[in-house]
């Protein structure tokens, strides 16, 4: 029997991490062969809330869940831990201003980082999914410079289904049949997806999602806008944030991270910049990546043109901005 990985989700009393935990613990994120061991992190006002997660899931006696671990205490919470998914952040409420949001976040952050760099596994696979999720993440890079910048990356799988569920609903086929959407950039409304380079598997073989939908006005348009919007039209129709759609994602992005993509399939993930496509590099930037053994690589010599030339642009700028305002946060 394969020995247990220890999996951090910071902010576990949390929505998110309510619909987290119970996949995770059902093989879900690492594999149904794969025991694990949940390292539940929360703030103290959460403390109860925390425990009775934690009840829970004894109740629930998953057979691959070997240990629970749920504390207040940052060091306990990273020991040890070989995938480390951060959940927990300062929300925006109302009348905040972003610098206000940004520096309590940069403070989390950076307190993080050294607990994760002095205490995970050194091996350790960060996904950051609280927001501003990219310079989060960055964050945590700079505040933890022994962990390697590969090992840090940020959630825009939900982004990335999103787009194909979008069109597996236009074309009515089935969402496994859609592939190759890309997400670029910042995990905000300014993302760019993309479908110049998408597929859809049909009868007659693989054909481009811009043959298919034939409708390029949809595509460059509503297309696009309801994927960046999706995330406020689930907080008005649900009054809460997503919750299970990024709870799986973020399962999606860890399994592909660790057990591979699929031959010929590319998913998005905000990984380090490394000035591919023109991105500034030392942003943490959604990207096309392949993963294999472990490591992501970028998906390279994707031709772009004119119109996602500047889409890519705009977003990449926002998180320039976004790095500045982070930066005036550190002192
Ligand atoms: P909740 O407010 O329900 O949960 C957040 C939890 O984090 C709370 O239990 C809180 O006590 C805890 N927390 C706060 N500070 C902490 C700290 N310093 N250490 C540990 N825990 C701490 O929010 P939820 O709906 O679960 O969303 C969590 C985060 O995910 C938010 O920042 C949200 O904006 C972000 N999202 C990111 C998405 C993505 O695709 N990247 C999509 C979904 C979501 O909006």
């Amino acid at each position: 029997a394969k020995e247990p990985v220890r999996v951090l989700v910071t902010g576990a009393a949390g929505q998110i991490g309510y619909a987290l935990v119970p996949m995770i613990a059902r093989g879900v994120m690492l594999g149904a062969d794969q025991p694990v061991i949940l390292h539940m992190l929360d703030i103290p006002p959460a403390a109860e809330a925390l425990n009775g997660v934690k009840m829970e899931l004894l109740d629930a006696a998953f057979p691959l869940l070997k240990g629970i671990v749920a504390t207040t205490d940052v060091v306990e919470a990273c020991t040890g831990v070989s995938v480390a998914v951060m959940v927990g952040g300062f929300p925006r409420k109302d009348g905040m201003e972003r610098k206000d949001v940004m520096s309590k976040n940069v403070s989390i952050y950076k307190s993080q980082a050294s607990a994760l760099e002095a205490h995970a596994a050194p091996s350790c696979k960060v996904l950051v999914v609280a927001n501003p999720a990219n310079t989060n993440a960055l964050i945590l890079k700079e505040f933890a410079p022994s962990i390697p910048e590969k090992n840090i990356t940020c959630l825009t799988r939900l982004d990335h289904n999103r787009a194909l569920g979008q069109i597996a609903e236009k074309l009515n086929v089935q969402v496994t049949d859609v592939r190759n959407a890309i997400i670029w950039g910042n995990h905000s409304s300014t993302q760019y997806p993309d479908v110049n380079h998408a597929t859809v598997k049909t009868p007659s073989g693989e054909k481009p999602v811009r043959e298919l939908v034939a409708d390029d006005e949809w595509l460059n348009t509503e297309f696009i806008s309801t994927v960046q919007q999706r995330g406020a039209a689930i907080i008005k129709a649900r009054k809460q944030s997503s919750a299970l759609s990024a709870a799986s994602s973020a399962c999606d992005h860890i399994r592909d991270w660790v057990l591979g993509t699929p031959e010929g399939t590319y998913v998005s993930m905000g990984v380090y910049s490394d000035g591919s496509y023109g991105v500034p590099a030392g942003l943490i930037y959604s990207f096309p990546v392949t993963c294999s053994g472990g490591e992501w690589t970028i998906v390279q010599g994707l031709p772009i043109d004119e119109f996602s030339r500047k889409k890519m642009d705009a977003t990449a700028q926002e998180l320039s901005e976004e790095k500045t305002l982070a930066y005036s946060c550190l002192n």
